[in-house]
């Protein structure tokens, strides 16, 4: 191949990664941009408003697209130029436009909105790879030089591989980090609805005084999350939609304004895993803000026929629940979460929350589709891998402290936990300690027969072994079962047993 064609395609790979470097480092920061894109922002500021109009006339609502790809023939141009000069020998004069062009990329980016001095990095970085490419192909010309070998056709197909699939890769991983960082700005300006009526604020958290005792409410960024994503779902409610369709007479798709504009009210409601396991922690309260679920199906219309509700998730998920499981629980579609919209990690704009249900047969988060069904037509996400179609959650006690192996201090000891039993409450919490009688606890505040309570006792230990058990009765008058079953195939049952060590001195 001859130099000058050699020279084109130097530049046009280093250009070409040096772009996509820049569109990466530019993907970190919501209102970084490249440098082509910083460049056309510019011109866009400068152009009169008859050529914007003529353009916008002539090119459609793509101007934007037309002024970008220009600026990029214009910029790919000089890359063959810059790649040519390598070609020759003269790595220095390529270098130095390649800085020219960092130059005015980087300044254009300072006057992009919000901008300051780190919005030079994306231009920075872009004019870095483009530099260091351009001398690894320098080097390559010095070597055939000395060597007599000729860089073949082979070894630059090779090296265009290489750059284009990095830039492909960098190009594409700063798609996704940028509609990342683009969601999680919006979420943080999304103005929630009002509920007709606030829910009582929380009574005090007893848990403030019991180190080691999950508080009332778990803080979104403590909360437990489980889900099949290996990349959460980011969707703008600019064009998320959810659709009600399946065995209805009348199917019904709203849009995030039209769904938010309804009722919405407030719900306290304890979550679980059904792979929680005796004393485990996948499990939380949260304050939940959402329109009624029964009323958005009633509309619908289901047929006599249905007898489930499928929940359906961007990715691909999905988890049904007895349509009669609507009995007039505060089953919602939530879009808050203890004051906030609801979390990215916990579904945002819009997940189902079904009280009483795990979490796999009900708790669909990135919602965008609810199917009336049949169980014996359809099955969620986890049925056919070995879980019970239906399945309410179990009562469960936990001792939050002291913990399991833990040695604590002979004297005054506080035993405390949490208990649940969605929905039908918790009525009674025992402790026993070695073989001494069981002694029922102090239970703190019931929110509703929806949310766990905290309970705990005083314990005055003199040193030695203890094992230390609790059971929970639920509102029903029901015992929690003693004997400990498997998490699969709905839920571990079983009273939960530590083993701890009282001492003088620690
Ligand atoms: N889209 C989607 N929703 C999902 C899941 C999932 O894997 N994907 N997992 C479910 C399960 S098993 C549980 S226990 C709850 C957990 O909700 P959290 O992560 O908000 O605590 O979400 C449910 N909703
Ligand atoms: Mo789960």
């Amino acid at each position: 191949m001859n130099k000058k064609s050699r020279g084109s395609i130097y530049g046009l790979l280093a250009i070409i990664g040096g772009l996509a470097a820049g569109q990466l480092v530019a993907a970190l920061k919501n209102g970084w941009h490249g440098p082509v894109v910083s460049i056309g922002n510019r011109v866009i500021d400068h152009v009169p408003a008859a050529i914007k109009t003529f353009a916008i006339g002539t090119f459609g609502v793509n101007d934007k697209t037309f002024l970008v790809l220009t600026i990029l023939i214009v910029v790919l141009a000089i890359s063959t130029f810059i790649g040519r000069k390598v070609a020759q020998g003269k790595e220095k004069i390529a270098i130095t436009i390649v800085i020219a062009l960092s130059a005015v990329g980087g300044s254009a980016a300072l006057f992009d909105a919000n901008s300051n001095v780190f919005s030079l990095l994306p231009s920075i970085f872009s004019g870095a790879a483009a530099i260091g490419i351009l001398r690894w192909f320098a080097d390559r010309e010095e070597y055939s030089q000395i060597s007599g070998v000729d860089l073949t056709r082979r070894d630059l197909f090779k090296a265009a591989g290489i750059i284009g699939g990095a830039s492909i890769a960098a190009t594409g991983l700063g798609r996704i980090l940028h509609q990342r960082a683009s969601v999680a700005v919006e979420r943080l300006h999304i103005a929630l609805p009002k509920p007709l009526k606030f829910l009582a604020k929380a009574p005090k958290d007893p848990a403030r005084n019991i180190p080691g005792l999950s508080p009332l409410f778990t803080p979104n960024a403590d909360f437990y999350r489980i889900d099949t994503s290996l990349s959460t779902p980011n969707i703008s409610v600019d064009t998320w939609k959810l659709t009600i369709d399946g065995m209805v007479a009348k199917p019904l798709t709203l849009t995030y304004a039209e769904l938010t504009s309804r009722p919405v009210f407030e719900l306290d409601d304890t979550i679980a895993c059904v792979s929680n396991d005796v004393g485990g922690n996948l499990v939380g309260n949260a304050r939940w803000l959402g329109i009624r679920l029964d009323d958005l199906i009633r509309e619908a219309a289901p047929n006599s026929g249905a007898d489930q509700i499928m929940g359906y998730s961007s990715d691909g998920f999905s988890a049904g629940f007895p349509l009669a499981a609507l009995d007039g629980r505060d089953a919602m579609i939530a879009i808050g979460m203890n004051g906030e919209a609801l979390p990215v990690d916990h579904g945002f704009p819009a997940r189902v929350i079904v009280p009483g249900l795990y979490g796999y047969v009900s708790a669909t988060k990135w919602l965008t589709r609810l199917e009336l069904t049949r169980f014996d037509q359809k099955q969620g996400y986890w049925i056919p891998r070995g879980w019970s179609a239906q399945a309410p959650i179990k009562t469960q006690s936990r001792i939050d402290t002291p913990t399991d192996g833990a040695t604590v201090k002979s004297g005054t000891v506080a035993i405390a936990g949490v208990a649940w039993a969605p929905t039908r409450g918790i009525s009674k919490v025992e402790v026993q300690i070695g073989d001494t009688p069981w002694r029922q606890a102090t239970l703190g505040p019931e929110l509703a027969n929806t949310t766990w309570r905290q309970w705990w006792i005083d314990w005055s230990p003199i040193s030695g072994n203890y094992k230390i058990m609790v059971r929970a009765t639920d509102g029903k008058g029901d015992l929690q079962p003693m004997q400990r079953t498997a998490v699969e195939p709905n839920g571990a049952e079983g009273w939960h047993t530590i083993f701890v060590k009282a001492k003088d001195r620690l």
